[in-house]
């Protein structure tokens, strides 16, 4: 899943593709690139963001998803709002992505409604707030309940199961030691459905990154975002959520074809 963010304010490429045919031209690229999915979001989650309203989050959106539909790019739509997603959904998206895990009931009926492809992420608390303390009692058992009581709910809703994926949602509520738990053990995180993982250029890899002296802008951190796509699909992550597709490609190629030879060895 590659991601393009049309938005003023995202952590690492808020700014750049605000203009929607710019933000068109860049998930064409990520298509490109190798990208089986792109991920659209028209509201920053970075840790502090303030909400944007749902004319605005439109307005950014949608000119994009249209455009990339039209072309037979298959999108997802990052959102937490129903409005939003059912404008994407008529524009052409195919997937729901949603950071607070299908929290309005409204979310649930929508993508049952639609039969649309649903992410279910992981957030503690809300982006403004939610990096001033986050706190587990065992942050990948939490974590997994959590997910598998949303599914649950979805699916109770009429959302067909075979049509999600959860995510632990890196980054979200979550320290940095908290970020290491839950990559190291992806395995016990699906309860039967695909984990799906982003770390694309997130604090915890510059947190790494500058411990070691090492440079640590967000786009300075491809290459440890590329280690962690590797370890993820060797531990048996179904996608992970990117920028830099090419990269990523090449490393959850390599880190698939290791893995399925073990399989067949
Ligand atoms: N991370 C961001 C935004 N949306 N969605 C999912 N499912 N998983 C993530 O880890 C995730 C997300 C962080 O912001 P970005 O769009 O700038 O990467």
């Amino acid at each position: 899943m590659g991601v393009v963010n049309p938005t003023p304010d995202s952590f690492s490429d808020g700014g750049r593709w605000t203009e929607p045919g710019a933000a068109a031209r860049r998930g064409y690229q990520i298509w490109d690139d190798g990208a089986d999915i792109v991920d659209v979001g028209g509201e920053s989650t970075r840790p502090g963001a303030r909400p944007v309203g749902v004319r605005e989050e439109l307005d950014r959106v949608i000119p994009v998803v249209e455009a990339l539909a039209a072309q037979g790019v298959v999108v997802s739509i990052d959102t937490s709002k129903p409005d939003v997603a059912r404008a994407a959904i008529d524009a052409g998206a195919e997937i729901v992505n949603d950071v607070t895990g299908l929290a309005d009931p409204a979310m649930i009926e929508l993508c049952a409604a639609t039969d649309v492809g649903v992410v279910i992420m992981h957030m503690q608390g809300e982006p403004r707030t939610m990096q001033h303390h986050p706190v587990y009692d065992d942050v990948v058992a939490d974590v997994a309940a959590f997910l598998s009581e949303r599914t649950n709910r979805a699916v109770r809703g009429g959302v067909d199961r075979s049509r999600i994926v959860v995510d632990p949602g890196i980054g979200f509520g979550k320290a940095f030691e908290h970020n290491l738990a839950l990559l190291a053990s992806i395995d016990r995180l699906g309860n039967g459905r695909p984990v799906l993982v982003g770390t694309s250029r997130k604090r915890f890899l510059g947190t790494i990154l500058e411990r070691a002296g090492r440079p640590h802008t967000p786009d300075d951190r491809d290459i440890a975002t590329a280690a962690t796509v590797a370890l993820a699909i060797a531990a048996g992550a179904g996608a992970v959520r990117v920028h830099n597709v090419g990269g990523a490609v090449d490393a959850a190629r390599t880190a698939d074809a290791i893995v399925r030879t073990q399989d067949r060895a």
